[in-house]
């Protein structure tokens, strides 16, 4: 009509309310909704936004969060205020704040902050129930951390539990992957008694020359979820522990034969892929070596089973890359290829610009930001894919 024609194939929407980018946890605290703030910048200067359905969506109500959450615990996270908080009420410390790493500090906004972008996610796995999209995507979300009673690294409510318990009133069996840096421990912990999700986490697991283990230090190969073999989540959870440094063919490689493995095995009628972009070389907190157009391979090899998909943000801590990874990203959903020369009339085009910041391309070469030595050895990696595989045997019976 407009001359921009939607792509046939996949309906994409887009669901995001731009009020999540105001919040800030604190000026050295690595979370940055700003990234957030530079990902619409991306998408809106690729015109993007003309191959999409746009959603802005209202905040999660109480109620709503309380499908997971606990009570005492949202009732605590809706008042508590920089001014109000007493770090040395036991509540305070219970509920995961404070402590010595601070990772979840309470910051002034914070309860519409977690509103928004669990309505978000809740939006998202909306359009896919009701059959409006074929792709919903919410970077704003994938706080995979947080626990019933429990805000834990940065993350306070957790947004895709909620949205796989919507997507299970639709689908008999839902599949979350995870390739956030980190283990995607509170909605494995939230769905390990059911057989009806399935998690399966990438991530880096291992100690530190410190004896510091890597957040949140679970997720190893043999942590499947519960042993008693009565427990009908069984088997329903497949961790895949990643040392420093791997690079793009070996993780590809890696997460094309262990995904398809369970795709084809588990045969999930819905998947929810959280896409946490601290994966990527120079990432601040994280260790991998992944360039952008890797990270992106699994959002291409997801979405060629052609099952619902809700894609959701996560981690991402060095915010250009994280913009450009999620910009690449909402492109390959609805099929489109972007030129690597960024739109001259880009806002904030400077966070781009100059050889440190990317050389004002959208996909430069992260192999050499901050390089990780690569642990990972071919026969490892190996060796990890015939035990992931070997675990998968469980789902059997
Ligand atoms: O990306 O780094 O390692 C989803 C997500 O998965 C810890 N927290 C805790 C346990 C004891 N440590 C604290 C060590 C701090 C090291 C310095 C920071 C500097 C400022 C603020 C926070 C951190 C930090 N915290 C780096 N890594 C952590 C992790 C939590 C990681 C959460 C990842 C969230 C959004
Ligand atoms: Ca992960
Ligand atoms: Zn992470």
């Amino acid at each position: 009509q407009y001359g921009l024609e939607k792509p046939r194939g996949y309906n994409v929407s887009f669901h995001y309310n731009p009020h999540v980018e105001y919040h800030h946890f604190g000026s050295s605290h690595p979370m940055k909704p700003w990234r957030l703030t530079l990902t619409k910048q991306l998408v809106l200067a690729y015109g993007l936004e003309y191959t999409m359905d746009l959603y802005e969506p209202r905040p999660a109500t109480m109620d709503e969060l309380q499908v997971f959450h606990d009570r005492d615990y949202l009732s605590f996270l809706s008042q508590v205020t920089p001014q109000n908080a007493k770090p040395d009420d036991p509540a305070y410390l219970s509920f995961g704040f404070g402590g010595e790493s601070n990772d979840c500090p309470v910051f002034d906004g914070l309860w519409n902050y977690v509103s928004i972008y669990s309505g978000a996610s809740m939006s998202a796995a909306h359009n896919l129930n009701n059959k409006q999209s074929d792709i919903a995507i919410n970077w704003s979300g994938g706080l995979h951390h947080a626990k019933k009673n429990l805000a834990s690294g940065f993350c306070y409510i957790n947004d895709i539990v909620l949205a796989i318990q919507l997507l299970l009133t639709q689908n008999q069996r839902v599949l979350y992957i995870d390739i956030d840096v980190h283990h995607g421990d509170g909605v494995e912990a939230a769905f390990e008694s059911s057989d009806r999700v399935f998690t399966l986490s990438y991530h880096k697991f291992g100690i530190d020359r410190n004896g510091y283990p890597f957040f949140p230090g679970t997720g190893n190969i043999n942590e499947m979820g519960p042993t008693d073999p009565a427990n009908r989540g069984k088997g329903h959870s497949l961790n895949i522990p990643i040392d420093d440094g791997i690079d793009d063919e070996q993780y590809k490689w890696l997460f094309k034969t262990v995904t398809g493995a369970v795709i084809e095995k588990y045969n999930p009628t819905a998947i929810v892929l959280q896409s946490g972009a601290d994966s990527l070389g120079g990432d601040r907190l994280g260790r991998f070596n992944l360039n952008i157009k890797a990270h992106g391979f699994c959002v291409e090899t997801v979405k060629s089973y052609g099952r619902p998909l809700l894609l959701i943000g996560g981690g991402g801590y060095t915010p250009r890359n994280v913009a450009r990874t999620w910009c690449h990203e909402t492109a390959v959903c609805v099929g489109t290829e972007l030129h690597n020369e960024l739109p001259s009339h880009i806002p904030y085009i400077q966070a781009f610009q100059g050889a440190e910041n990317g050389g004002g391309i959208l996909y430069p070469d992260l192999h050499n930001t901050k390089r990780h030595d690569n642990l990972n050895t071919q026969d490892n990696l190996h060796k990890l894919v015939t035990q992931a595989l070997e675990n998968l045997r469980y789902l059997e019976g």
